[in-house]
């Protein structure tokens, strides 16, 4: 079984999209598992009615891509079982092995006001990994450090305190575009990049992406390739494309002679592709009550997922009932 989240640190962008949400409601296993990690958010300075926002609006648009609520759960509807697990895991983790992590290093190490939970995030992701059983955990390199550290607890535990969790391994996502910001093709299309005039997010109306996609920075060649190295911003239009319509980009390349041509053309791929889920986005976003079913049962399965191994872990380390 397979765990991916994704972490409400702004609007879902259409790189969140193509490179994750799409694939997750086509290839899945019958057996994967999605959540909206909106505890991993608050890591540094956050705003709490935005986050709660942001939760729903993540929630509501894995639903409207089609991944079946009952993949789907919420992190913070499993606090109390996640706050206990990553008790016992910090209780199995060194301090020097949590100070390791290169992301803690580039994001917070030394600097004033640096929240603790930017150092101990690590270990929650353990506990969302290990509570749930998951035996492949679909990472890219920057995260790959923390499902070992995740494998690493998990063997320490089972190895000292007698065996409950799957022992998880971290597996390369299928090979598919890094999509980039439309305004700064050397920067990955991110959530919460300050400028969003290069960003299309996932519930942009279509005029918006048009003039987003119009605004494109590429270069001063003739003629449309596909060359990533040297036309970065070409590259990156002729993958939007390929993400939304399929096929490769060197050969869409070959049915524009135009800059002008293929931006229409993005735009109009990426506004096709969209609008179904803006719209089942937007009415899950209007009936409060049907997310929060959703919710409310995608809580209740992972818990009940995760509940043995709490309940034998507690019992193994001595404490609980
Ligand atoms: N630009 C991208 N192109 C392709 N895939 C992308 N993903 C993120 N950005 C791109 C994939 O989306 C999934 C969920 O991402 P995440 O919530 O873990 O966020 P992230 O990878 O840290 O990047 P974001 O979305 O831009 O957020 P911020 O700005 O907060 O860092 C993952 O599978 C990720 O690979």
């Amino acid at each position: 079984m397979r765990l991916s989240g994704i972490t409400p640190s702004g609007h879902t962008h259409l790189g969140n999209y193509l490179g994750a949400v799409q694939r997750w409601a086509s290839g899945r296993g019958p057996d994967d598992l999605y959540f909206v990690s909106d505890l991993h958010a608050m890591t540094t300075t956050h705003n709490p009615a935005r986050l709660r926002a942001r939760t729903s609006e993540v929630l509501a648009i894995l639903v409207a891509s089609g991944i079946p609520s009952e993949r789907l759960f919420v992190q913070s509807d499993l606090s109390r079982e996640l706050g206990a697990l990553t008790w016992i895991l910090e209780c199995t983790c060194s301090y020097g092995e949590a100070a390791r992590m290169i992301q803690f290093k580039e994001k917070g190490s030394g600097q004033p006001g640096v929240r603790l939970s930017l150092l101990t995030y690590p270990v929650l992701m353990a506990a969302d990994i290990l509570l749930q059983g998951a035996a492949e955990v679909p990472v890219g390199e920057d995260q790959n450090q923390h499902v070992e550290l995740a494998r690493a607890l998990a063997r320490r535990f089972n190895g000292t305190y007698g065996e409950v969790f799957t022992v998880p391994r971290a597996v390369l996502p299928p090979a598919g575009a890094r999509i980039r910001d439309l305004g700064d093709p050397a920067s990955k299309m991110s959530k919460s990049t300050p400028d969003a005039a290069g960003v299309v997010f996932v519930l942009d109306e279509p005029d918006l992406i048009r003039r987003k996609v119009r605004r494109a920075v590429t270069d001063g060649f003739t003629g449309v390739e596909y060359e990533p190295a040297d036309r970065p911003g070409v590259a990156n239009l002729l993958e939007i494309l390929a993400g939304c319509r399929g096929g490769h980009p060197a050969d869409l390349a070959a049915e524009f002679s135009s800059y002008g041509a293929l931006k229409e053309a993005v735009a109009e791929a990426v506004i096709e592709v969209l609008r179904p889920i803006r719209e089942r986005t937007v009415e899950l976003l209007d009936d409060p009550g049907e997310l929060a079913r959703i919710r409310k049962a995608g809580a209740a399965r992972a818990a009940e997922r995760g509940e043995h191994r709490l309940t034998s872990a507690m019992r193994l380390i001595g404490a609980g009932a």
